[in-house]
């Protein structure tokens, strides 16, 4: 019987450089490289033995431009404050790292990455895929594509079709005001009417939008992501009553309990799960269960991750609740290289759930010290050091 808690023994902070293989551009800006943290402990099981490793990813991006995190931010806010909390609270399990850190506000992405690093590490020792430990129901699920906005119509269709050739099965736009409805048209233009359709605003639209969003009606789209400010509840409640297409939200959504609120007050018809958003995959698994239960259609979102975020997205997205396909794309849409061997890949639309113990995935350890910017430990008596 393998032990239930263990000790964190040892981490390890390192910073990523990871290109993009063309710029992503959304309402919030245009992104040419991701610099990303990744989270590596080491648990010592409470009984003894030998010590595992486990890695999380933290999707913080450089600049606090879709939420209030950014990577420094949350290097600075998990070794000054996250982990001194978690060691001090002794041996511990991935389950307890959400409510360990619960009095400490905000910072969701980084405390993510934390429990991720833990889960991974304890779903090895136990010898335990992610997927059997969330109790997914699907082999494979179907994979959607995120389209960035461009600069004319000509190179978004080149780009669209480009996606439709590799097989997604759903196309995600990018809108903004003034590249919105004739973007929309041309796209449903060329993927004909059978492909399934989204458009994602990041917030750019205000309440007063409203009848021009409803011309977006006519085009038979799945939802409209995210139309409004975040903390506009009410607004995107009385939207999803102005306009026929669903409204869906993501930057709104930050815990169970603002879901649950969101759907009661009819601003969240569908809802776009990202754990790093909420604080960790265990809170994503609540979000699901809660939109089960209440009938809201849910999808994972993606945020540029690495293989380490995308196979556990993957897991997740295999939950029965899931019924859109997520922003699980291959990793050569955005990556050339990816840190993990045997990286996501899209076959007949679709993306296996992986099968192996922990999140999912194996590092490609050389190349990831190639794109490596930093590297910090953090022992367990809190000492920090340049590695
Ligand atoms: O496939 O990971 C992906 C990209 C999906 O469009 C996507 N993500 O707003 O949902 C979003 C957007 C995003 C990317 C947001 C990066 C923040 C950072």
């Amino acid at each position: 019987m393998s032990a239930t808690v263990w000790t964190i023994e040892h981490v390890e902070l390192r910073r990523i450089a990871m290109p993009l293989v063309t710029p992503f551009r959304t309402s919030f800006g245009s992104q040419t490289e991701r610099d990303i943290l990744l989270v590596r402990v080491e648990l010592m099981p409470s009984g003894g033995g030998e010590t595992i490793e486990g890695w999380g990813e933290c999707v913080a991006l450089a600049e606090p431009s879709y939420s209030p995190e950014y990577v420094e931010g949350a290097q600075h806010v998990v070794i000054h404050h996250l982990l001194p909390r978690l060691t001090a609270a002794g041996p511990i399990e991935a389950a307890d790292v959400a409510p360990t850190l619960a009095k400490l506000h905000g910072h969701p992405m980084a405390k993510a990455a934390l429990e991720m690093a833990v889960l991974d590490a304890q779903l090895r020792a136990q010898g335990q895929s992610f997927a059997t430990f969330l109790g997914a129901t699907r082999t494979h699920i179907p994979s959607g594509v995120s389209v960035g906005i461009h600069d004319t119509t000509d190179e978004l269709l080149a780009a669209v079709q480009g996606y439709v050739d590799d097989g997604y099965v759903r196309i995600k736009l990018k809108i903004e005001p003034g590249s919105d409805i004739d973007q929309v048209a041309a796209v449903r233009e060329l993927i004909g009417p059978d492909t399934p359709f989204q458009v994602d605003a990041n917030t750019a639209y205000r309440r007063t939008d409203g009848t021009h969003l409803r011309r977006l009606d006519e085009y038979d789209l799945l939802l409209i992501e995210q139309p409004l400010p975040e903390d506009d509840i009410i607004g995107h409640a009385r939207l999803a009553d102005e306009v026929a297409t669903p409204i869906c939200l993501d930057e709104s959504l930050t815990s169970a309990a603002g879901t649950a609120d969101a759907i009661e007050l009819g601003a969240c018809e569908i809802a776009n799960i990202k754990p790093g958003r909420v604080g960790g995959y265990l809170e994503a698994v609540r979000i699901h269960d809660l939109c089960r239960a209440k009938g809201v259609p849910v999808w994972c979102g993606g945020m540029l991750e690495t293989g380490i975020g995308r196979a556990a997205n993957a897991a997740l997205a295999a939950l029965p609740g899931f019924t859109l396909p997520g922003d699980i794309s291959a990793s050569t849409r955005f990556y050339a290289q990816d840190i993990v061997i045997d990286p996501i890949t899209v076959v007949d639309g679709h993306v296996r759930v992986p099968t192996i113990p922990g999140l999912g995935f194996e590092l490609d350890r050389a190349f990831l010290d190639t794109v490596t910017t930093s590297r910090i430990g953090i022992d367990r008596h809190g000492t920090v050091a340049s590695l």
